[in-house]
């Protein structure tokens, strides 16, 4: 039995910020987890260092879901972003070692690939249409069957989605939460247009996603769903806020534009009803922030009972190790739908060397033991954590609204 003998929590900011847990055992073999969350990092770092790792010591590496029960049950406080990211870490730790003794890539212990690979998304964006299509027509030419379209709004000075560099979209962009000014209004006007020059521009036989980031009320989510309709968007995400799950049955009422949400989901209790009502089409949580491959793979057997489809959230915030994590999960589960992938800058994937790899619009997590991506210590440690805080948004009379 490999038993956990240390744990460990590694903060560095590769341009950005990422923490990671690394668990070693008594027979040699260590596993990683990504524990990030994107501007209450040191949260999540001090969960697992005052709270999680002592309860680790001296058991047994092997028994990952009792080991899950223990964190999560025994902590009395459940869920919540900080809670299911802890324990999404040491679970994806686990699983990097039981790979790692059995010798065998991750999704093989989860009942190997029931796909060659797994379909990715890439982010086209721009200040303008035309600048948001040339991007997407680059993207098209490196062989992306799915594109993500994000354009700036008229009359907004910033707005969710676009970029200042265009391959690498970092929202957390500052010492203290930027403010932007937002609109629906000037929103709503500004979607369709680009949705159908895309068209125009793309064809047909690429899949083109929009992502509302929260922003709009469900009524306005339904006109928006509703006027996209002619374009086929292949998914519209998180259109509302889904803390009040009944949102989404508002939406579903008035369009038959697919739905996505759920990259803040942590567990399966904030998409019990939006499955089982079967309100969205994908859902979009991911191995960090919902609790691990074991509570992410319960939530997506749910998920196939009722024709949802999975969309790992897979923005530059959830650090290789959440990346490889996810395409294991991606490649072994029935339901899955697509894959995000925001590609991480070069200095991130030096400081987390991997196995992954993308050809052809998809991507396969390689065929290296457990999770096949690893840390680079002393790379690592050359840089230090940097306070950064994703922006806030007021309305134009100042009030708050979504970001
Ligand atoms: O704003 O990951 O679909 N992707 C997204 C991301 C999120 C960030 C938040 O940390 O919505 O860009
Ligand atoms: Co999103």
């Amino acid at each position: 039995m490999p038993r956990i003998t240390s744990a460990k929590v590694i903060v560095t900011c590769p341009g950005r910020n990422f923490v990671t847990l690394k668990i070693e055992t008594d027979e040699g073999v260590y596993g990683l987890g990504d524990a990030t969350l994107n501007g209450r990092e040191l949260a999540v770092a001090s969960y697992l260092a005052d709270h999680v790792i002592p309860c680790l010591i001296g058991r047994d590496a092997h028994r990952i879901e009792d080991i899950w029960q223990y964190l999560y049950k025994g902590a009395y406080w459940r869920r919540g972003p900080v809670t299911m990211s802890a324990i999404a870490a040491v679970d994806m730790a686990l699983w990097d070692i039981k790979g790692k003794i059995a010798g065998l890539p991750l999704y093989q212990l989860l009942g190997g690939a029931c796909r060659e690979g797994a379909m990715v998304y890439g982010h086209a964006n721009g200040k303008t249409i035309e600048e948001t299509i040339e991007n997407a027509l680059h993207y098209q030419q490196l062989g992306y069957k799915a594109i993500r379209l994000q354009s700036g709004v008229p009359g907004l000075a910033s707005t969710y989605g676009v970029s200042k560099d265009r391959y690498f979209y970092e929202p957390a962009d500052a010492d203290l939460p930027t403010e932007n000014l937002w609109s629906s209004e000037k929103y709503l006007r500004s979607v369709p247009p680009l949705f159908e020059k895309a068209r125009e521009a793309l064809g047909w036989d690429v899949h083109l996603l929009h992502d509302i980031h929260h922003r709009l009320t469900p009524i306005e989510a339904g006109r928006l769903g509703k006027d996209l309709e002619p374009y086929r968007p292949f998914w519209l995400e998180d259109a509302t806020p889904a803390e009040n799950q009944a949102n989404f049955r508002l939406i579903r009422q008035h369009t038959t534009s697919p739905l996505a949400v759920g990259e803040v989901f942590n567990a399966i209790w904030d998409c019990k009803e939006l499955i089982e009502e079967q309100l969205i089409d994908y859902i979009r949580a991911t191995v960090v922030h919902a609790g691990g491959i074991t509570h992410l793979r319960r939530i997506a057997s749910f998920a196939d009972m009722h024709n949802v489809r999975t969309g790992c959230h897979g923005a530059t915030d959830l650090s290789p190790v959440c990346m490889a994590a996810a395409l294991h999960f991606d490649l072994s589960v029935p339901n899955f739908g697509v894959q995000e992938y925001m590609r991480h800058t070069e200095e991130t994937d030096a400081v987390f060397p991997h196995h992954y790899s993308f050809a052809d619009g998809m991507m396969h997590p390689g065929d290296a033991p457990g999770l096949g991506a690893d840390i680079d210590e002393e790379l690592a440690a050359r840089y230090e954590y940097k306070r950064a805080y994703l922006p806030v948004n007021r309305l134009e009379d100042g009030s708050m609204w979504h970001w």
